[in-house]
């Protein structure tokens, strides 16, 4: 049995859970503990804090955890980066009151800033050569400079939304940040195989995110344009119809090209096209 820490409550725990259940694991949020297994796969779920799950997984009580890149720079424990997972996008930034001149980093030298992350801003500080007084905040760091703690701030930005309402500005981006897989790095064969398991799962699901499956009638003498217009992964599926003369043909296409391709297959007499969404592509 492989546990997993996940986040508890909070931004990354309905995404980690929604991802499990893409994969086709079977996680029980209704009963939610401490501790909850899957009831159709080999794992268990370790609920917890975020700050937590890169301590848990480096000490081995958790083989894998999903928790935010800045969280595991800042903790600095030894754990592997599996895999990024593609949610939970934010950064770290620097902030400072939206009437400052700013110029460049240099503008911090001899600042207090207020921040949840003084590890990672301590290295950024070090790498410019800025000495400034870091003030460690664990919530509300956007007030500090209005609460007169602090000169600027370093902390988490998605949209830019609390900033520009606490009346601050980004000035600077240092660290970005999205929701990781992370293992210890000695996993026992059992357990290396339920991850590639997952992870096979994960690369099938991400490849069909964004494709949908397309299939239409289409008069035969059409068909060498319509494989001009479609070339699939390997090549379309070409199936013969009752009808003399007609064909039906099944492709992948990207959704960014879609209503593109559809357009010029109807240019060249193509029928009945029919657009499903794909759940998984098995390479
Ligand atoms: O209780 P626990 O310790 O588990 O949770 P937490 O309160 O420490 O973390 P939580 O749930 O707020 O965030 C978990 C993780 O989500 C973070 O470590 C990041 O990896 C990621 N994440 C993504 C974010 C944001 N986006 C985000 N916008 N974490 C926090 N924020 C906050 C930020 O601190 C700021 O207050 O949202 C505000 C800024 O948002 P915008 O959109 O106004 O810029
Ligand atoms: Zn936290």
């Amino acid at each position: 049995m492989l546990r997993i820490a996940i986040q508890a409550k909070g931004r990354l725990n309905e995404d980690s859970s929604a991802m499990l259940r893409e994969l086709g694991i079977d996680v029980d949020d209704s009963k939610r503990k401490f501790l909850s297994p899957s009831s159709n796969f080999p794992i268990e779920l370790l609920y917890m804090r975020d700050d937590d799950i890169p301590a848990v997984v480096a000490s081995g009580t958790a083989q894998l955890g999903i928790v935010g890149l800045n969280e595991v720079e800042e903790k600095g424990h030894d754990v592997q980066i599996v895999e990024k997972l593609g949610f939970g996008g934010c950064r770290i930034s620097l902030a400072i009151p939206k009437a400052e001149a700013y110029e460049g980093p240099s503008w911090f030298e001899g600042k207090r800033i207020a921040t949840s992350y003084p590890n990672i801003l301590r290295k950024y500080l070090d790498d410019k050569g800025i000495n400034a007084r870091i003030e460690v905040i664990t919530g509300s760091v956007e007030i500090a400079p209005a609460a007169g703690i602090a000169d600027a701030i370093f902390d988490i930005v998605s949209s830019g939304g609390t900033l520009v309402s606490n009346g601050l500005k980004e000035v600077e981006r240092v660290f970005e940040s999205e929701a990781v897989l992370i293992s210890n790095g000695c996993l026992s064969p059992e357990d290396q195989a339920i991850l590639d398991e997952m992870l096979f799962r994960l690369e099938s699901a991400r490849i069909s995110r964004g494709k949908k499956y397309l299939l239409m009638n289409l008069p035969k003498a059409s068909l060498p344009q319509a494989l001009q217009i479609l070339p699939a992964m390997r090549s379309p599926t070409v199936l013969p119809l009752a009808e003399e003369g007609w064909c039906s043909l099944h492709s992948v296409v990207d959704t960014a090209s879609l209503w593109d391709k559809v357009r010029a297959l109807k240019a060249i007499g193509a029928e009945g096209i029919l657009v499903l969404d794909i759940d998984k592509i098995i390479l």
